[in-house]
């Protein structure tokens, strides 16, 4: 794949398969022999073999350690390479001495950018020894990964800018691909490889070098010519809300507002989140365009640096940002420090360089430009000179063509002949409103707010001229439409340009794509509403429209501070150390709890609690309500009817009740009816129950087994008042080891878990399971995810540092044995470590744990929530 990662060196003489992504687009190997998608200039007749080889064939002994030597010279995009080779479970040792390749096991080479300036650094002074260890080591005929450039400096030399030597240990020059004969140039994608559905392409490459023996290595067919295979990328636009959150949005025509009396912007989830879904859905890449770049300086936007971050950690396919990519002097005097570790004066002038430079070390691969290049057009078309000093130029030539797109953002003009505007027009197959019968594409710069005297068809060509490697070619008139792409634009601009141009804006249907790459000569398509679509259900596309909470301190937000006489508070600190603001808000944890986390997932603000709700207001409810309470249990009906304590579970059922009228008010019978069948109800309740039997002495207390299933005949009476007002998704969630917690281990003399507790708590999660499965076979409509809190917290209690944590017994804040003989109170002490730690206080979990299990059961296996996730209940019709 291009730009990637892992693209294209796995190779024998007679097997060289994969397609390239450069902006030479080379690849060669054997001489004499130009086989589609390969340019190999020989030079002499020497034969020669280059084999990555891993194995015991190569000579070299079989690798069993898991360490990864990492060559890596500085430049381009190599974080994706590091987190894939982690990812696969392997250790990186990078290259500091000559001597470290010569010790190698295996040696990977990744390298982006053009060829000159890769060799300018290989051949600064210091480099040199590094550079004559690498000959000797490919000599060898050692484990080799070279990827790109990597391979690329291996030969005699490139034709890429200028002559220039390369390190002569393979015989051959890397030239340019033909483009007369309609090959597009950077040839950017998959080639001869078949890809099913869900395969990591790119990583299974990787997996291959580093694992041989793992799978076979398949000799493709020989001699047989293959094409390209069109690629679909996901885009994100992203930009900060009203509430200054980075959030992923979706405009229609670039209006990204909604269309209500607040006029927000529209916001459809996480960036990272979504990335994340869309790689696992099959995107071939994802673009993120941060659409408001253009106002300030982008890297104010650290947050857009921390997406690309995190988002090459799970995401392994190329990554595109745009947004904002131009010199820029900061009138605020605002520096960005980051961008200045090795110089000593930070200045308040960037250069697009030094932005695109932090782009690709957070993770891009590609970085797209929108208004600068219309300017930099411009002037070409003007003076007709490159001058090179373009940000277009600029990055081009230090990073290649390949990893500079350009993105047009035009405008569709009717005319009535080609003749009556300067600019290239095309006929439209629908004609304009007054029965035109041609139009001219008008470029915009500023996110469309600006028309230009510029044509797409002459930015277009410009812009290759001045190097770019790809078009990102939109249309502000289709854009979010769904009503399908504008074939006479993109017709238009693919047959003007020997560059892949990637068609933009307009796909609603998967018959979309087979229609613009049948009918034009696009080479990608790129499309944002319509994933964002799948995604999303909710009217504002929130995942879910609402998430309605019952159960008790675990996934209580405050309800108990209006509880005046209560002793189960936690609205003072250290609670909400880590809470935004440092607020203790009466979460018992430190940070976030499992609501907020779910909250999160599905792109909603975390329902508030409902006592803190005032029912006059005009959206309230609309989004959720939680109903929690610190210290509520399933059967103390009896024990405190007042509610002084807690909100009893019947108190909380009965809250919803006004709810649940509340709706019928607001959004009509039907209305409220859709409105909760598609809402979530997290139920969590049960610890407090378990805990006051494992305290009990009363020589009268039912058996266990009694015990535990009136807990579960009292929660299905419950679920059935629900589910007869309107709850049709319920994510019922299981206890963790309760006799794990502090409060209980301190009660073992040995201080480990108390096992009578922890024998009850799971012959509770089994009858809570089995009532699931036998009141969905009884409920109309009823879907349910059932949470394995137990296994997933008792793994991490038997394996700590498998999930990244450290302490597992005592709690966080609190004092005495474990810290768990007085509770976290404002004078208890609290460790600073907290995300080491598994527990908060000597009960709860801190927000790290909290957010272990909402990540686990919301896309997790079935080994953490079945019969199905959180996610497929989502999507349950
Ligand atoms: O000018 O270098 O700062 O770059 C700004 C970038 O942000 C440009 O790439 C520009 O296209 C983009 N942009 C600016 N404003 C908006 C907006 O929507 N208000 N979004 C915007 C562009 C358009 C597409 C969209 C497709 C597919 N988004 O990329 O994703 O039209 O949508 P669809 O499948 O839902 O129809 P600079």
């Amino acid at each position: 794949m291009e730009a990637a990662p892992f693209g294209s060196s796995l190779f024998t003489p007679t097997s060289l398969s994969f397609s390239s992504s450069t902006s030479q687009s080379l690849l060669f190997l054997r001489s004499g022999n130009d086989t589609v998608g390969l340019k190999f200039k020989p030079r002499g007749s020497r034969s020669f073999a280059v084999r990555a080889s891993s194995n015991g064939d190569s000579g070299t002994p079989a690798v069993t350690d898991t360490l990864v030597t990492l060559l890596d010279y500085g430049a381009g995009n190599v974080r994706s390479v590091r987190n894939a080779i982690r990812h696969l479970g392997f250790d990186i040792k990078d290259v500091q001495t000559a001597e470290d390749i010569l010790t190698a096991n295996r040696l990977i080479f990744p390298g982006v950018g053009a060829f000159a300036s890769m060799m300018d650094v290989l051949n600064e002074k210091g480099c040199v020894r590094m550079t004559e260890a690498l000959r000797t080591y490919i000599k060898e005929d050692r484990p080799f990964l070279g990827i790109c450039l990597g391979l690329q400096l291996l030969f005699e030399c490139s034709t890429e800018n200028g002559q220039v030597n390369g390190l002569g240990v393979i015989p051959g020059v890397v030239d340019r691909f033909d483009s007369s004969n309609g090959l597009q140039v950077p040839h950017i994608g998959w080639n001869a490889l078949k890809v099913r559905e869900g395969s990591d392409v790119g990583l299974s490459v990787l997996r291959r070098f580093l694992s041989p023996k793992s799978s076979m290595l398949k000799k493709p067919a020989e001699g047989k010519a293959s094409k390209l295979a069109k690629r679909v990328i996901a885009c994100l636009d992203v930009r900060t809300n009203d509430k200054g959150d980075l959030v992923v949005t979706k405009g229609d025509q670039y209006d990204v507002r909604e269309n209500t009396e607040e006029n927000e912007v529209r916001n459809l989830g996480k960036p990272v989140d979504l990335a994340g879904q869309y790689y696992k859905d099959g995107a071939d890449e994802i673009s993120f365009l941060n659409i408001t770049g253009f106002r300030d300086f982008p890297l104010g936007d650290l947050p857009m640096l921390q997406v690309l971050r995190y988002t090459s950690e799970n995401v392994f396919v190329p990554l595109t940002v745009g947004g904002g990519i131009r010199d820029f002097t900061d009138a605020n005097g605002r520096q960005a420090y980051w961008l200045f570790n090795d110089f000593e004066k930070p200045s308040l002038y960037y250069s697009s360089l030094g932005v695109a430079a932090e782009y690709f070390r957070s993770g891009a691969d590609k970085v797209s430009i929108g208004s600068d290049a219309v300017y930099a057009a411009e002037e070409y078309l003007r003076t007709g000179v490159k001058t090179g000093k373009s940000s277009l130029e600029q990055i081009s030539r230090v990073y290649g063509n390949q990893a500079v797109v350009v993105s047009i953002d035009p405008r569709r003009v009717y005319i009535n002949s080609p003749n009556d505007v300067e600019f290239k027009a095309t006929w439209v197959t629908n004609p304009g409103p007054n029965g035109e019968e041609y139009a001219w594409y008008q470029c915009t710069v500023n996110g469309g707010r600006e028309g230009r005297p510029i044509g797409a068809y002459e930015l277009a060509k410009a812009v290759e001229a001045l190097g770019a490697g790809e078009i990102l070619l939109n249309c502000i008139d289709c854009d979010g439409q769904g009503k399908g792409f504008d074939i006479d634009l993109i017709k238009l601009i693919s047959n003007a340009v020997s560059i892949p141009v990637i068609a933009s804006s307009g796909a609603g249907a998967v018959e979309h794509f087979s229609e613009v790459f049948e009918k034009t000569n696009a080479s990608a398509a790129l499309a944002a509403g319509i994933f964002h679509r799948k995604e999303s259900s909710g009217s504002h596309g929130h995942m879910v429209p609402a998430i309605f909470v019952l159960g008790d301190s675990f996934v209580d937000v405050g309800n108990n501070n209006y509880l005046p006489l209560t002793l189960a508070r936690a609205d003072f600190p250290h609670n909400g150390i880590d809470f935004p603001g440092r607020n203790a808000t009466g979460r018992f944890s430190n940070g976030k709890n499992a609501v907020d986390w779910l909250a999160e997932k599905v792109g909603l603000p975390s329902p508030p609690p409902y006592l803190s709700i005032d029912s006059n207001s005009r959206t309230s409810y609309l989004c959720g309500v939680n109903f929690a309470s610190g210290g509520a249990s399933i059967l103390n009906e009896t024990t405190d009817p007042q509610n002084t304590q807690s909100i009893a579970l019947w108190q909380q059922v009965d809250y919803y009740l006004k709810v649940h009228e509340h709706l019928m008010k607001r959004l009509g019978s039907n209305g409220a009816k859709k409105h909760l069948s598609k809402s979530l109800f997290f139920i969590m309740i049960g610890s407090n129950d378990i805990l006051r039997y494992s305290r009990s002495s009363d020589p009268k207390k039912p058996t266990p087994k009694r015990y535990v299933n009136q807990m579960t005949t009292l929660l299905k009476a419950k679920l059935k008042i629900l589910h007869t007002y309107g709850a049709r998704k319920f994510m019922v969630v299981g206890l963790p080891p309760v006799g794990c917690c502090p409060s209980q281990r301190i009660q073992n003399v040995t201080r480990g878990c108390r096992e009578d507790t922890n024998t009850w708590t799971i012959m509770y999660n089994k009858a809570l399971a089995s009532m699931s499965r036998k009141l969905k076979s009884e409920l109309k409509g009823m879907s349910y995810s059932y949470s394995r809190t137990y296994p997933l917290i008792y793994g991490v209690i038997q394996d700590p540092a498998s999930r990244g944590f450290k302490e597992v017994k005592a709690a966080c804040c609190g004092m005495g044995d474990l810290n768990a003989e007085i509770p976290c109170l404002s004078i208890s002490k609290h460790c600073s470590n907290r995300t080491d730690h598994l527990f908060w206080d000597l009960y709860h979990p801190t927000e790290a744990a909290s957010r272990l299990f909402i990540d686990n059961v919301f896309d997790g296996p079935p080994q953490y929530s079945s019969p199905i996730n959180v996610r497929q209940l989502i999507h349950c019709p």
